[in-house]
């Protein structure tokens, strides 16, 4: 009997489907590993060169140093920054691919891309130092596009997107030095540092740390939004449905796992097309189903209203309903237990991206230039293997959702289209109604209850009037739960943040989108700065971060742009930096003095609700508007609920 793996019900419901066919999930092999290497959760261990691995004892006895003499401070420094600069890498390079299409579609009308929001690529040039008068939309985008390539290559100066952040906080930037140079720069310099024998000082490793994150929020995570809202259309607030139960037992499904848009806004074309639709009925199914999983998803979610089969520890599942016909993946979060799995069951598995290939899955590679034909290809596949289905078991769970808030939706949202501002948030931040403001991002992990961790702390920050931005698996996760409905102001949320949600009409949970679409926060906090009453800069803001569930060494780069970008940041389960208290005392106490903001760890759900509420508070009394709230504990029945 599985059980206490999930607090979702279609999770449970395959599990226990699959204990009676012996199939491995992630869960089985999340087991099969404990215990865990204790070195390795310290972040203890070095292999970066082969006079090693080395590694510490944490408890003094054996070796203090690796074979070089390195301490536990830089060994941890090494390896956090190295996650830093892995995360930064993947965000940024699926920015450049971006990039690469807006030029294709300013250069070729035909490819199938086009802009779709100019008035977005006028604002984005601005940003760059573009021209806009008297030029075409076309030649408009060559130079956003070729702008934005510029940007990873650049060598000398500041990348541009850093002036969207308060004067304030630039100025400290420069103060430390760590304003971007280039995005690619960085990266590389991260990777130099950390070799063996060149940077041995934490808090130095830290500093480029600092400016490899600050060169993916600010740059290729900003970038992928930005030139995604130019293409395909800048996302505003529209219904969806999420969970396995999207899975259409009549239909041909298409599972888009993984990360670019610029696939799957192809196949999204292809799949509606009449021609396609036919063929699908005459292989006996009703019509083409295409539903996403992960973050492009969240993407084609926002943009589309598609519905999301599920956040990263559903792939496998999806799979085992047997209701697949071909899952699509792209880059990053495809798990290599895939190919293995899809042959239990008829489902195709199609890799297209020459940078993630998978032994014993099918590549069809897809490139900006052959874009519509081979999206084309791809859906005939799927249609030509739906007779090949067998038993199917699709769980019944499914549930709406409200998606598509952009920080441009929220703006118009909250101060009418004419005159968007985020004045009226303020306003209701100032006068108590809203208590705060947090980011609940990042991955799941099945070292944790799936799903638990984000739903708790999601529901008992909205009970205490904290509205919660969410992207990423962490949003798939409280869709799930119900809190992104138009009714769960009334039912979750406290008295303040549910008026206000009732006034303006906004779940009290926003979904912002994918994880490069954090960015989105990032320019939401600096618009909340400008709008003014609520300090001078970031770290000024009664807002908190959180990634309860993390995993990815994506989610490692978003905490510390966060951090570096004065927010104070709380992850669950736990960071690899505990080897070295020095270390942590650096990214904790040290890092709020110096930037503002600061890394926590905090496993328990509510003891990191209650950081994060009295970090809030903290701010608001700075501020001089604390009305001296108190923080509602969560009771024992809405703990009841969620047990598992
Ligand atoms: Ni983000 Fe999106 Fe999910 Fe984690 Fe992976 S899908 S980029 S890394 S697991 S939230
Ligand atoms: Fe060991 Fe130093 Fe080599 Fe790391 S760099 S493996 S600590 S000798």
């Amino acid at each position: 009997m599985i059980t206490g793996k999930s607090v979702d019900a279609s999770v449970t419901y395959l599990l226990e489907k699959v204990g009676q066919e012996e199939i491995e999930t992630v869960w089985h092999r999340s087991e099969n590993q404990e215990p865990r290497c204790g070195f390795g959760e310290l972040g203890i261990c070095c292999r970066t060169c082969n006079m090693g691995p080395c590694r510490i004892d944490p408890f003094g006895e054996g070796p203090r140093t690796g074979v070089c003499g390195a301490s536990a401070e830089v060994i941890v420094a090494r390896n956090f920054a190295r996650m830093i600069a892995a995360g930064a890498a993947a965000h940024s390079d699926h920015g450049r691919d971006v990039a690469n299409a807006l030029l294709l579609a300013a250069r070729h009308p035909d490819s199938g891309y086009a802009v779709r929001d100019a008035f977005k690529l006028k604002k984005v040039a601005a940003m760059l130092d573009v021209t806009v008068e008297n030029r075409s939309t076309q030649e408009i985008a060559i130079d956003v596009a070729e702008k934005a390539l510029e940007i990873f290559g650049q060598q000398e100066g500041e990348i541009p997107f850093i002036r969207r952040a308060p004067e304030p906080r630039q100025a400290l930037w420069r103060r430390l030095n760590v304003v971007p140079r280039g995005i690619d720069r960085e990266i590389v310099e991260m990777l130099h540092r950390t070799t063996m024998g060149t940077d041995q000082d934490h808090r130095n490793i830290m500093l480029q740390g600092t400016r490899t994150a600050l060169s993916d929020g600010w740059g290729g995570s900003m970038i992928a939004t930005e030139l995604q809202d130019i293409l395909f259309g800048t996302p505003s607030p529209l219904r969806g449905e999420v969970n396995l139960g999207v899975l259409s037992e009549r239909d041909v499904n298409i599972v888009l796992h993984g990360h670019e848009p610029v696939l799957s806004e192809m196949l999204v074309v292809a799949s509606r097309e009449e021609e396609m639709v036919n063929m699908a009925k005459s292989q006996g199914a009703g019509g083409i189903n295409l539903v996403g999983m992960c973050c492009t998803a969240n993407e084609i979610l926002m943009r589309h209203g598609l519905p999301v089969a599920g956040n990263v520890l559903q792939q496998e599942l999806a799979v085992i309903t047997g209701a697949v016909e071909a899952m699509i993946v792209d880059v990053q979060c495809v798990m290599p237990s895939l190919p293995d799995l899809c042959r239990c069951y008829h489902t195709r598995l199609i890799t297209t991206s020459a940078k993630g290939r998978m032994t014993g899955a099918l590549h069809r590679p897809f490139s900006e230039e052959n874009a519509l034909p081979s999206a084309r290809a791809i859906v005939q596949e799927a249609i030509m293997n739906f007779p090949n289905r067998r038993r199917v078991d699709i769980p019944r769970e499914k549930m709406d959702l409200i998606a598509g808030f952009s920080h441009e939706a929220i703006l118009s949202m909250l101060g009418g289209s004419f005159r968007g501002s985020y004045l009226p948030l303020n306003s209701n931040i100032i006068n108590g109604r809203i208590r705060g403001v947090a980011g609940v991002v990042g991955c799941c992990n099945p070292k944790v209850v799936h799903d638990q961790g984000h739903v708790e702390l999601v529901r008992e920050l909205i009970a205490n009037d904290v509205l919660v931005i969410q992207t990423g698996c962490s949003a798939i996760a409280c869709a799930k739960a119900g809190l992104m409905t138009p009714e769960s102001a009334a039912e979750y949320a406290g008295k303040g943040l549910a008026e206000v949600c009732r006034t303006v009409g906004m779940p009290p949970v926003l979904h912002a989108g994918s994880c490069v679409d954090n960015s989105r926060i990032l320019v939401a906090l600096s618009e909340m700065v400008r709008a003014g009453g609520l300090g001078k800069d970031i770290a000024d803001l009664p807002v908190a971060g959180a990634a309860p569930e993390w995993m990815s060494e994506k989610a490692i780069a978003i905490g510390q742009y966060f951090v570096a970008s004065g927010v104070f940041t709380v992850f669950g389960i736990g960071l690899p930096v505990k080897g070295s208290e020095a270390f942590y005392r650096h990214l904790s106490a040290e890092h709020e003095k110096m930037l503002g903001g600061s890394w926590a760890v905090e496993p328990d759900i509510h003891r990191m609700a209650a950081l994060m509420i009295d970090h809030i508070d903290l701010k608001r009394k700075a501020l001089g508007i604390d009305k001296g709230k108190e923080r509602v504990l969560y009771d024992m029945g809405m703990r009841r609920e969620l047990a598992v």
